[in-house]
């Protein structure tokens, strides 16, 4: 499979991630998709093109244009604040306070985001555009008959919500690629998220609707981010009642107990019947990752890919999280080889 790939996530190069009391070098780090594309090389998975400039338009379909414009405008309203460090959020509409938007960059700040940690830099902007570029590229080789495509995402997205950032992600590249497959008449089309944490941005996106089918795998949010959603009785709203779908799981969880919840995310994609599948690849699953408690292996990903590719549906691949960066090349293109070996086989069995 083709992969879409930029070199301006390299733009985001925050130096700041606030975890435990202290400022450390950021977990989400530039080296991450430059060993993944390395990789990608590396086992000749496909050819590695650039992505087309798309504009705001389908960062429109998704995010708020006040979200939007803040975003575009943080850096310069905090360098003109004359603030020493990288963008920090430090102040939200707690309960009992008022949702409305304030004029002061601390404020506005507070009021786009959900957590602290990540830290909005110069630059980052330019990575987030380039990010939903590589996504929106990606969906466009599967709109154009592809079966699969890699959309190599550097900042991810699926923490991201219509109008707040936060856990690394500023647009919603699977979001924003699920649009437009729906804006280009696919009637349905599904996200399925493997990454270790919950992708709250994406099921608060498509909450209250049935033409998109989120499922999320995911570390208990009882005992890790994102902590105030994610949970089993989360099953959609309004229209959307039934098409969000939950998977919870303790720590230190492998792929045997794993792979059972994958059965079941797998059974209800089969139900929707999909257009499209759209899986929002995290590999922080992985047992030596610095941040998350699964005891997923590499061997693992292999199966996960093959397990994908019965699924038959078009697929795209966007690149959410995985921190041990030694890893994170062999394990995200493990899964898109699997996916790939797993193809051509059934494709040997029933040539059509
Ligand atoms: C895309 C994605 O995977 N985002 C994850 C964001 C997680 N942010 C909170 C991280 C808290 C890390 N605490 C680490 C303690 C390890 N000693
Ligand atoms: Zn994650």
């Amino acid at each position: 499979m083709k992969t879409v790939f930029s070199p301006l996530h390299n733009r985001r190069s925050a130096k700041t991630e606030l975890d435990g009391g202290v400022l450390i070098e950021p977990h989400e780090k530039p080296s991450r998709a430059d060993t993944i594309l390395a990789r990608v090389t590396h086992q000749q998975l496909g050819e590695v093109i650039a992505p087309t400039d798309f504009g705001l338009a389908p960062i429109l379909r998704v995010h708020t244009a006040e979200y939007v414009d803040f975003l575009k405008r943080c850096w310069d309203d905090w360098v003109a604040a004359a603030k020493p460090g990288e963008a920090i959020p430090a102040v939200w509409p707690g309960r009992g306070m008022r949702n409305r938007l304030p004029k002061d960059i601390d404020g506005r700040l507070g009021y786009f985001s959900f957590a602290a940690e990540t830290s909005i830099t110069e630059g980052t902007w330019d990575a987030a555009c380039a990010s939903a570029n590589v996504a929106l590229t990606a969906q466009q080789l599967i709109a154009s008959g592809q079966r699969a495509a890699f959309a190599l995402c550097r900042p991810p997205g699926h923490h991201a919500a219509a109008d707040v950032f936060g856990g690394y992600c500023f647009f919603n590249n699977a979001a924003m690629a699920a649009q437009a497959f729906l804006d280009q008449g696919a009637k349905r089309v599904a996200i399925l998220d493997v990454d270790f944490h919950h992708g709250n941005g994406t099921q608060s996106i498509f909450y209250n609707r049935d033409d998109v089918l989120t499922i999320s795998l995911h570390g208990d949010p009882d005992l890790v981010f994102p902590h105030f959603l994610g949970f089993a009785d989360e099953t959609g709203h309004d229209a959307g009642e039934g098409h969000n779908l939950n998977i919870l799981y303790p720590p230190d969880t492998p792929f045997s107990t794993w792979r059972k919840g994958l059965e079941t995310a797998c059974d209800r994609v089969e139900r929707y019947a999909p257009d499209a599948l759209i899986v929002a690849l995290g590999v922080d699953t992985f047992e030596h990752d610095p941040i998350s408690f699964f005891k997923l292996t590499s061997s693992d990903y292999l199966t996960l890919g093959e397990r994908l590719a019965d699924l038959g549906k078009p697929t795209l691949f966007t690149m959410e999280g995985g921190y041990d960066v030694a890893a994170i090349g062999v394990n995200a293109v493990n899964v898109l080889e699997g996916f790939e070996r797993r193809q051509n086989a059934t494709r040997r069995l029933s040539p059509s």
